[in-house]
């Protein structure tokens, strides 16, 4: 005899796992205990139990918990100036190169008590839940110095702590080089790695690290030794990887075996096969692809055809990605990018969460943690056909309950 914490019934599941599309399976029952799922199938044939409770989902579909596995939401202030720059012709380079862009977050964001960053990130996570995200990955890198980094990284967490939503944090140790270091970028990546980047692993702040190789940013050299680094410490790595040209970042990636390589517009072949062959996740962030009004498409045909696993997320950022809906981000993602819905969808569920090194969600299945978001559509291509429809119903973290109805 099977018991259960919560038993849901009239619904059908995406599983995301298996062969049907979308791992569908019609007329379902999930039990769940102990804050996993400990049964999914056709609710006939659902074997003796006992349920503690029973929630009936008026035939509403459920999908895992979506998962934005690449966010910068932690950050001071805002940049609706530089767009209305780049909407006269600046490009997003130029701004830079003129010490705004990422710098200017800096400031806003080293002027920004912990406590304002909480509830400045708070308030963006809201709108991802309300989207059906019960894990979000939160970058940090407007600091650039090791108080700023570490207050970033709490934020974070004291944000997923007061949303409720699982929160993964990647330490963006190389995002641009501070002012202070102008013309000195390896001395800045010898500081990153000496002073912060021990302090945060000291501290248990970050679960990953990312870098931003470009020609605007830091070289393949320069992120070499800070993923080895961060490696000897035990994090994993992840990469922002040719998102204006291609410049060696997927190799790199594929070389220290990143979960992730993340943007790709200009990734080319030999990026490609290194990125198969190394099992690292494909993330497609098609919010900063139209912010930018970026032309080049990364590859998709190819990565399709290398079976490499696509991701897409947000990338919500204060420059280039100014999106909090993750369904939009999958909107994008089919319309600009031409993914199947599909595939979009499995993007912000179990690609998403391998690109975060996490096998206890993404899926439903037996076993995995109870994250679910359950929507008021008919098929599970609507999740990608709207374009900023409220389709949540409800959503549940470790089974109990997040968003309600
Ligand atoms: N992610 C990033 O970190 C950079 N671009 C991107 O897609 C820069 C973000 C920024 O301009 O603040
Ligand atoms: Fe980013």
């Amino acid at each position: 005899m099977l018991t259960f914490d919560l038993l849901l019934i009239d619904c059908h599941a995406a599983t995301m796992t298996g062969a049907e599309p979308y791992g569908a399976i019609p007329a379902a029952a999930i039990g769940i205990a102990g804050g996993r799922i400990v049964w999914i199938g056709a609710a006939a044939d659902l074997p003796p139990h006992r349920a503690a409770a029973t929630e009936s989902l008026g035939g509403r579909w459920v999908t895992p918990g979506l998962i934005d596995c690449h966010t910068h939401l932690v950050f001071g202030g805002n940049r609706a100036a530089e767009f209305e720059m780049r909407l006269k012709g600046a490009t997003y380079q130029e701004i830079a190169a003129a010490g705004g862009g990422i710098l200017s977050s800096v400031a806003m964001t080293r002027g920004a008590s912990e406590d304002d960053l909480v509830a400045a990130t708070s308030r963006r996570l809201r709108a991802l839940k309300r989207d059906g995200v019960t894990t979000v990955e939160i970058k940090s890198g407007y600091g650039l110095d090791a108080d700023s980094e570490t207050k970033m990284l709490r934020a974070a967490r004291r944000a997923g702590a007061a949303e409720g939503v699982g929160v993964v944090t990647t330490y963006l140790g190389l995002h641009a080089l501070p002012a202070a270091y102008k013309g000195r970028a390896d001395a800045y990546v010898d500081h990153v790695i000496d002073t912060i980047l021990p302090r945060v692993a000291a501290e248990g702040l970050a679960d990953a690290v990312d870098a931003y190789v470009e020609p605007i940013a830091f070289s393949v050299a320069q992120a070499e030794r800070f993923f080895a680094a961060a490696r000897a410490l035990g994090l994993k790595t992840k990469l922002h990887a040719e998102q204006f040209s291609d410049s060696g970042g997927a190799r790199l990636a594929a070389r220290h075996r990143a979960l992730s390589a993340d943007h790709l517009e200009y990734v080319g072949e030999d990026g490609l096969l290194a990125l198969a062959e190394a099992g690292t996740v494909a993330v497609l962030l098609p919010g900063a692809f139209l912010a930018l009004r970026e032309t080049q498409l990364p590859p998709i045909e190819r990565l399709r055809a290398l079976g490499i696993p696509m991701a897409v997320a947000t990338d919500c950022n204060p420059g280039t990605s100014p999106v909090t809906s993750l369904l939009a981000a999958l909107n994008l993602a089919c319309v600009l990018f031409r993914l199947t819905p599909e595939e979009a969808l499995a993007g912000a569920t179990c690609h998403a969460a391998r690109a975060l090194g996490l096998g206890d969600r993404g899926t439903l299945a037996a076993g995995q943690r109870a994250d679910l978001a359950v929507w008021e559509v008919e098929r599970p291509a609507e999740l990608c056909y709207w374009l900023g429809a409220p389709l949540l119903d409800r959503s549940y973290v470790g089974g109990k309950p997040l968003i309600q109805p």
